[in-house]
């Protein structure tokens, strides 16, 4: 006899254009406590699960999952663990604006202030009914300032390392055009200049950031390249909190002031921050921005099928 399916349900949404699949019942039990230990016991134990869950065939490189998972802090409504094509994330902006419109479209949250809960920390959240929220995001801060790597086929290229949530490598001076048509030539830099990086000095980088000027009325645009190789089409959060924190260590932002920043796709978050310690240079971000259910699915795992956990 064959055995039973698996059955998954999720929610499918996508913030400003990056997608986010909300994995909202027959998830993996990971034991309970702090999400930062639950993201432990998963990535040691049912990693095929994100698999199944985001690779092809049922996924594919761009789709960033979200497990709801029992949160270690009442206060919270949730904790989520992000993952995607190649692993996991500690903190996921856009993740996390779709996670509460998800938990919006369920009816599970009402308009207004809610806690949750990421293997990076307490995100506490803002939803404002219909496709608007805002996160304050876990605290960020620029650990490297101007630092030069030698990339092959483009020569010394300067940036920052900063903490949003994710580790990132900020780039300003590239020479690239940050335009949807230059989209293969700005994977091939940015894939170039995060090896260069990784084996100079900062392994822990696995985003890049390119900037340049806004097409679309904000302050600035950006091309981020996402660890699995696939670009976000959302400005991305923890990219963006990132942003922040060089501006704000370089003096070229002032606390509370809005800063727009453009995807590569050309939709929005309007971020700003707050100290949270001055001397330390660890900031608050803020972001707001949309998202947008798009489907509600049940994904079937059949232990029968070569490809059930997805293709490698
Ligand atoms: O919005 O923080 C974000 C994010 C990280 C990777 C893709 N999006």
């Amino acid at each position: 006899m064959n055995a039973p399916l698996q059955r998954v349900q999720v929610i499918d949404s996508h913030t400003g254009g990056e997608p986010t699949r909300t994995v909202i019942s027959g998830g993996p039990d990971l034991g309970g406590g702090t999400v930062a230990e639950q993201l432990v016991v998963f990535r040691e134990t049912q990693d095929a699960f994100r698999r199944a869950v985001v690779n092809e065939p049922r996924g594919n490189d761009v789709i960033v999952g979200a497990l709801l998972v029992p949160p270690s802090d009442p206060t919270c409504t949730a904790g989520m663990i992000f993952f995607n094509n190649v692993g996991y994330l500690g903190m996921c902006g856009h993740g996390t604006l779709g996670v509460i419109i998800t938990l919006g479209h369920l009816g599970r949250i009402q308009p207004g202030p809610l806690s949750l809960e990421t293997p990076a920390g307490m995100v506490q959240a803002h939803w404002e009914g219909g496709h608007r929220a805002s996160l304050t995001n876990v605290p960020a801060y620029l650990k490297a300032q101007d630092v030069t790597v030698e990339v092959p086929g483009l020569g010394e290229v300067t940036g920052d390392v900063a903490w949003g949530g994710n580790w990132f490598f900020l780039v300003t001076r590239h020479g690239e055009e940050l335009s949807r048509a230059n989209i293969p030539r700005l994977l091939e830099v940015s894939g170039n200049i995060r090896q260069a990086v990784n084996a100079q000095g900062h392994p822990e980088v696995d985003h890049v950031e390119l900037f340049g000027p806004p097409q679309s009325g904000g302050n600035s645009r950006n091309f981020v390249l996402c660890p699995g190789g696939a670009y976000d089409r959302s400005p991305c959060g923890t990219g963006t909190s990132a942003k922040l924190a060089s501006l704000a260590t370089r003096g070229l932002l002032e606390p509370g002031t809005p800063w727009v920043q453009e995807s590569i796709i050309g939709s929005t978050f309007t971020a700003s921050y707050t100290w949270l310690d001055r001397e330390a240079g660890t900031l608050l971000p803020r972001l707001s921005g949309t998202a947008h259910v798009c489907a509600e699915a049940t994904l079937l795992l059949d232990t029968a099928d070569p490809f059930c956990w997805g293709i490698i």
